[in-house]
């Protein structure tokens, strides 16, 4: 497979192991694994030529890491960013102090107000540094990107849990915990 159909097989994995497992006639189970093979069966049927071969391309070098196979290869999820209801079985994890959440100018007087909200995924992303946050907020406009008191918000009971690619999640983040860049704090 070349970049261009290693990219688009990618995507259709995203749509399948996150929010439409039908897209591909398959299910997942309660952690979100499917089986390899099923799900490469599945994804030929529709239209979309993965190879087991490919499969561990996309999983060792997609650019978020957004995928993983289980240790003996035969099943594979998705880290995070599901629609569908999974139980991921992450640990509840100590944050480190300041955690990061890359938005743009549009959302912020929403957020400002009533905080960060999960929206449609189960849980907020948060990202450990202030580059990858920018990267996510371009992805909607001019990124704006929030400071999260995380130190704070653990200490005051809030439950933080970390995928295997390192993004952070938490339910939701009240804007009492929020700081947004000079100037563009609404509240202030
Ligand atoms: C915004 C991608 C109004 C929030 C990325 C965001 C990430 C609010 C959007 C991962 C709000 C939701 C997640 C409120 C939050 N009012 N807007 N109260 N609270 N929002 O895509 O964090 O490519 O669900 O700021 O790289 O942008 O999928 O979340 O703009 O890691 O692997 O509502 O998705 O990774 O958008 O992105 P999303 P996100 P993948």
């Amino acid at each position: 497979m070349n970049g261009k159909e290693l990219t688009r097989a990618s995507r259709f994995l995203s749509r399948v192991l996150r929010h439409d497992p039908g897209l591909a006639g398959i299910r997942l189970d309660e952690r979100g694994w499917t089986d390899v093979d099923s799900l490469l069966r599945g994804c030929r049927r529709a239209g979309v030529a993965l190879t087991r071969a490919a499969l561990e391309e996309i999983v060792a070098t997609n650019d978020k890491k957004r995928f993983a196979l289980s240790p003996d290869g035969a099943r594979v999820r998705a880290h995070q960013g599901h629609s569908v209801r999974v139980d991921l079985d992450l640990e509840p994890t100590r944050p480190p102090r300041l955690l990061h959440h890359g938005t743009t100018g549009r959302f912020l007087t929403a957020i400002m107000a009533e905080g960060l909200r999960p929206m449609r995924r189960h849980d907020v992303h948060l990202s450990p540094d202030e580059a990858t946050a920018r990267r996510v907020g371009s992805r909607r406009g001019a990124p704006v990107v929030l400071t999260v008191d995380a130190g704070r918000m653990h200490d005051d009971g809030h439950v933080f849990r970390v995928t295997g690619n390192g993004v952070w999640l938490v339910a939701a983040v009240p804007p009492a915990y929020l700081d947004a860049p000079t100037g563009q704090d609404s509240r202030a």
